[in-house]
């Protein structure tokens, strides 16, 4: 799916700003016809969520519907155009009215969806837009969704988070991305899929593909520039397709330390004269998994950095680009290459910002503890629809470097897991995920519950494994945790022989709160935390990375275990250093030197490009 732009024969609107909310308790805005516009209860920031913004409404913890509506001008240069509505994301359905007039539904959260308006507006005048959003989750959503009911009939009354969720961050619930009307010409590049290869050391190749709506009769141009050179070809289009090889001689490859991004401009013409225009960053680069390494660019790359949230005070899950750059210079501070957007996709400007500094992401499914007593046929099929959706949305970022296609399932131990419908899941969805991308590795990060005959790693390319020996289990025991830690990794890897991304380690600490001796929630325990997993991963020449839990404190539904926020941030939520990233800084500045299986040193890449 490409994003809106500006160009040639592209306009762009920005419906952002302040919109219209009301909140429906009772669910009875489709009776009463609020989809032709509503007496509003308040304004609402769009992109936001109505959480904070609106606390003192009542909406703080509140799980159910919400109408917005807005008024956007169609402005005559639309005119002849195709129109369209695009949502950058909202949390976590979502049906769409223009003018009265139903456009369609989206049921998942944190991706982009759009409908064509072409025909239910008139340009030189206004359109109303209503969105209903829900950010309520069942048994079949991605992720799944819990209720207070759950946890009784369960007998897990002490698990009980309010809201209820099944995720340990906060269920906000708005229009958290922005919302555009852009226009294209009615024969329009639908989409582009760019892959890139290594042909020798200075030789680059890149592969695009071009859906089109037009049929025939139409030539596509092809244009890869850098600042210093370019290559230019021309296809013709087959049955809606055009597609172009370009050799890139010398070609200076996409990595941490140098993030080269070249221009890629592709012009659809008919008879000599252009038609549309789009353009899209390539970084030509190559992953891949080879016996105990994750090889960048055929180097091996060792990822320092963290699991991240989207979460700040009042916007909560809202983009926010002075946040974006603020997070993405202290990652460079810190000597960080690389971070999962945990637990869901994060907005596409994160990513377009990684392409360009060179930070490594790995892109998850928002699929969190998913529990297999409650996994059906339709929760599969969901879950698939989910990840053809975010491929379709990611596939052509260079940043990208695997695909995490859930965070630790069997979260509640469920004996169903391990009866063959664990294997048989995650054997299709895997199939599923090469089929639609065959050139990332993919992970599902294991929770310890899960053991270590978690059928998830069958699938995996790399092993991912959220730990927490020194925390929820051996407390204040950091020779104990490190013990255990390792004698697992070792377990883990001659059983399947795969690479290992410690993905999740971390301690909850108040900043500000030091102690002499090892005292759970100081900052010194932390840095003694982290320490002693650095070690223990460092000490083992399987282990592919670190990603320390979490990047910054963040907000959690409550419950008696958190003190309103998860505080394993290595920066507070307003992104003040506590003493570990103190720690973290100077450790990640030392590239680390790792044996490898084999033997033989290897110096790993992924310094932060100078
Ligand atoms: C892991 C989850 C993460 C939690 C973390 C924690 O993946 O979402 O926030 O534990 O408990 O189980 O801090």
């Amino acid at each position: 799916m490409l994003k809106p732009q500006q160009t040639i024969s592209r306009l762009r609107l920005s419906c952002d700003g302040l919109w219209n909310i009301k909140i429906d308790r009772e669910n009875v805005g489709d009776v009463n016809g609020w989809s032709a516009g509503f007496a509003p209860d308040a304004d609402v920031a769009v992109p936001g969520s109505w959480n904070e913004q609106l606390a003192e409404i009542g909406v703080m913890n509140y799980i159910g519907v919400a109408w917005y509506q807005t008024r956007v001008f169609v402005p005559t240069a639309f005119e002849g155009k195709r129109i369209v509505l695009r949502i950058g994301s909202a949390d976590f359905s979502a049906r769409v009215w223009i003018n009265g007039k139903f456009l369609g539904s989206h049921e998942f959260g944190f991706l982009p969806f759009e409908f064509e308006v072409t025909d239910h507006v008139a340009v030189g005048k206004s359109a109303l837009v209503v969105v209903r959003v829900s950010n309520e989750l069942t048994d079949d959503t991605v992720p799944q969704g819990v209720t207070a009911e759950n946890y009784i009939a369960e007998n897990r009354v002490r698990d009980e988070t309010f809201p209820p969720a099944r995720f340990d961050f906060f269920p906000y619930g708005g229009i958290h991305r922005s919302v555009e009307l852009y226009a294209t010409p009615k024969e329009y590049i639908d989409d582009i899929d760019v892959q890139t290869n290594i042909v020798s050391a200075s030789d680059g190749l890149v592969r695009a593909k071009i859906q089109l709506t037009c049929l025939d009769g139409a030539t596509v141009g092809f244009r890869l520039e850098s600042d210093a050179q370019n290559w230019t070809q021309e296809a013709n289009v087959e049955n809606g397709v055009a597609e172009a090889s370009i050799a890139v001689n010398p070609c200076q490859f996409w990595s941490c330390e140098h993030p080269q991004l070249y221009l890629l401009t592709i012009q659809l013409r008919r008879d000599g004269e252009l038609i549309d225009e789009y353009q899209l960053n390539v970084g030509i680069r190559e992953v891949k998994v080879e016996g105990a390494k994750l090889l960048l660019n055929g180097k091996p790359v060792f990822l320092k950095g963290f699991g991240k949230h989207e979460d700040f005070p009042v916007l909560g899950k809202a983009l926010s680009l002075p946040l974006l750059v603020k997070d993405f210079g202290l990652l460079r501070w810190i000597n960080a290459n690389s971070f999962r957007t945990s637990h869901y996709p994060y907005a596409e400007e994160v990513l377009d910002y990684a392409d360009r500094k060179g930070i490594l992401i790995i892109d998850e499914v928002a699929d969190i503890s998913r529990d297999f007593r409650y996994t059906s046929p339709k929760s599969l099929e969901n879950h698939k629809a989910y990840l053809r959706e975010l491929i379709a949305r990611d596939k052509n970022h260079p940043c990208v470097i695997a695909w995490s296609l859930s965070n630790e399932p069997n979260y509640l131990a469920e004996l169903e897991y391990h009866d063959g419908r664990g294997d048989a899941y995650w054997k299709e969805l895997a199939q599923h995920a090469r089929a639609l991308d065959e050139t990332r590795p993919i992970t599902i990060p294991n929770l310890q519950r899960a053991t270590i005959n978690d059928p998830a790693f069958n699938y995996c390319d790399f092993i991912s494994i959220n730990r927490y020996y020194g925390w929820y289990e051996n407390p204040g025991q950091m020779d104990v945790a490190g013990k255990r830690l390792s004698e697992e990794l070792d377990a883990i890897y001659e059983k399947y022989q795969k690479p290992i991304l410690v993905s999740e380690f971390g301690a909850d600490t108040v900043a500000g709160l030091h102690s002499t001796t090892d005292q759970l929630f100081t900052e010194e325990y932390q840095v003694k935390f982290l320490e002693t997993y650095c070690a223990v991963i460092a000490s083992k020449p399987y282990t592919i990375g670190e990603h320390v839990w979490n990047f910054a404190d963040f907000r959690t539904p409550q419950h008696h275990r958190r003190v309103v926020m998860n505080l394993k941030g290595v920066f507070t939520r307003t992104r003040e250093p506590k003493r570990a990233a103190f720690f973290l800084k100077e450790h990640w500045a030392k590239s680390p030197v790792k044996s490898s299986v084999n033997g033989e040193a290897a110096v790993l890449a992924g310094a932060f490009e100078k």
